[in-house]
């Protein structure tokens, strides 16, 4: 059981950098643009604004990297990357972005060790959600599919959802279903990442 006990900033990629070969566990949040990555993030890490959310999207084009220490001693990065499919960014602009999520999901070495695929329940997978998780899986990584915004839809259309998203992905992927804005079930992600304790107690 472990406490989250510092959470910062360290430096943003857009190719190969050390920072990707240091032996610390990269923990991945890719999705769409807007979907809530850098809102779930902090809500994991019980910040209120460690990461910046909520302005124009589309903004960030470079891969983040967060350091998450715990009281164990153990040090882990959370990777907040760009989102995609923003309709407002060129279409080159959108093609690079796309890019440097596969390169940094592809890389042999270096790469992410969990690739959390964070979704809008109000949207559901798209296309490069599935593209993203694929070369994800290719590459031998584990996957887990987190899917936000679960306050914006109601009890009937949250069943649908389970059961479509089931079907597609299978029982061999975790799915977890929260809100990074209420915070309901955020504690059974708080508890696959770090063992079952409320960073929100430490950090406030
Ligand atoms: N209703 C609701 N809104 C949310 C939730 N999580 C995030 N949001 C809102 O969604 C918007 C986008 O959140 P961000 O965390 O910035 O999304 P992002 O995926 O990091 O976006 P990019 O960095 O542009 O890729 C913000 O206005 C958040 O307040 C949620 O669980 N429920
Ligand atoms: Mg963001």
């Amino acid at each position: 059981m472990s406490l989250v006990t510092n959470a910062q900033f360290i430096t943003g990629v857009v190719g190969e950098d050390a920072i990707l070969h240091d032996g610390v566990p990269q923990i991945a949040f890719v999705g769409r643009s807007n979907v809530g990555k850098s809102s779930t993030m902090n809500a994991i890490l019980g910040r209120t604004s460690l990461v910046k959310t909520g302005r124009t999207p589309g903004k960030t084009r470079e891969i983040n990297f967060f350091s998450v220490t715990t009281n164990d001693g153990l040090v882990r990065y959370f990777v907040d990357l760009p989102g995609y499919g923003y309709a407002k960014v060129s279409k080159l602009e959108r093609k690079k972005l796309e890019d440097l999520i596969t390169w940094y999901l592809s890389l042999e070495e270096g790469g992410p060790d969990l690739v959390c695929v964070v979704l809008d329940a109000k949207v559901g997978l798209t296309d490069l959600d599935r593209e993203f998780s694929k070369i994800a899986i290719d590459q031998g990584r584990l996957l887990l599919v987190l899917v936000n915004k679960l306050d914006k839809i109601n009890q009937k259309a949250q069943a649908a959802l389970k059961r479509s998203l089931q079907g597609e992905l299978g029982t061999e992927v975790t799915i977890f279903y929260y809100s990074a804005k209420t915070g309901k079930h955020l504690n059974i992600i708080n508890n696959y990442l770090f063992g079952g304790e409320d960073p929100q107690e430490v950090l406030s």
